[in-house]
């Protein structure tokens, strides 16, 4: 497992971002585990976690302009990332949405840097189903801008529905031609779980779940 993939996962447990039990998802699906990206909640857990994605988006190769984050959690997200390739040598201009328009003072529900003709990386939290991508990409596209990359901490690797076969990223990049990069996956979590004592009595429940809605 690549280093900033368990780096990733090991921050996520100390900062309780990861948690096992029982969670209903946004898909109605119940699942034994949960990643909150609203627990890294700290300028230092920001910086470490901004240091794992930007590994992650160097080491794809993926080539783009500029920064997308979707409100909520992709707002903290792709600042982090935007601060951390600033240190890199990359001054990285970055945009992000509010969820209700604004009618006064600037209007309208884009904030920050013109999209328009740019290519843009996405930077969300999490992807399960796909329909949180699919609403940035439509944001990105009503902006005139060019999704180039999709960057999620954690893909969840699960089906979007009964009738695909393939993980909701797999269908997303194969439908748009564009690149789903994650820090870390399940199949990493799982990797993880089994050479952590404290967590590999979660790996039947988490292996269960994979049996059910997980991707080929
Ligand atoms: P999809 O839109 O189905 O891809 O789900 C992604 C969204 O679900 C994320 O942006 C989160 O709002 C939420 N989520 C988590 O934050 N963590 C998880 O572990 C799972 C989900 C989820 O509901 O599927």
């Amino acid at each position: 497992m690549s280093d900033h993939r368990s780096r990733f996962l090991q921050l996520a447990l100390n900062a309780d971002a990861l948690r096992f039990g029982q969670f209903t998802l946004k898909s109605g699906r119940v699942s034994p585990y949960f990643f909150n990206a609203g627990r890294f909640d700290t300028g230092l857990a920001l910086a470490q976690l901004g240091n794992c994605y930007a590994d992650a988006v160097d080491s794809s190769g993926v080539a783009f302009d500029q920064l997308f984050g979707p409100a909520y959690k992709g707002i903290p997200l792709a600042t982090a990332i935007a601060c951390e390739f600033s240190h890199r040598g990359r001054n990285l201009p970055l945009t992000f949405n509010r969820k209700e328009a604004k009618d006064h003072g600037e209007g309208g529900t884009l904030i920050g840097a013109d999209m328009a003709g740019k290519r843009i990386l996405i930077v969300d939290d999490v992807i399960t189903a796909g329909t949180a991508i699919r609403e940035a990409l439509a944001i990105i596209r009503a902006a005139n801008g060019i999704p180039a990359g999709i960057v999620v901490a954690l893909d969840r690797q699960e089906i979007a529905s009964e009738d695909d076969p393939r993980s909701a990223a797999q269908s997303v990049a194969a439908e748009t031609g564009i690149p789903v990069i994650a820090v870390s996956n399940l199949a990493d979590l799982l990797a993880f779980a089994s050479g952590n004592p404290e967590l590999v009595g979660y790996r039947e429940p988490l292996l269960a779940y994979r049996a059910r809605y997980g991707s080929n």
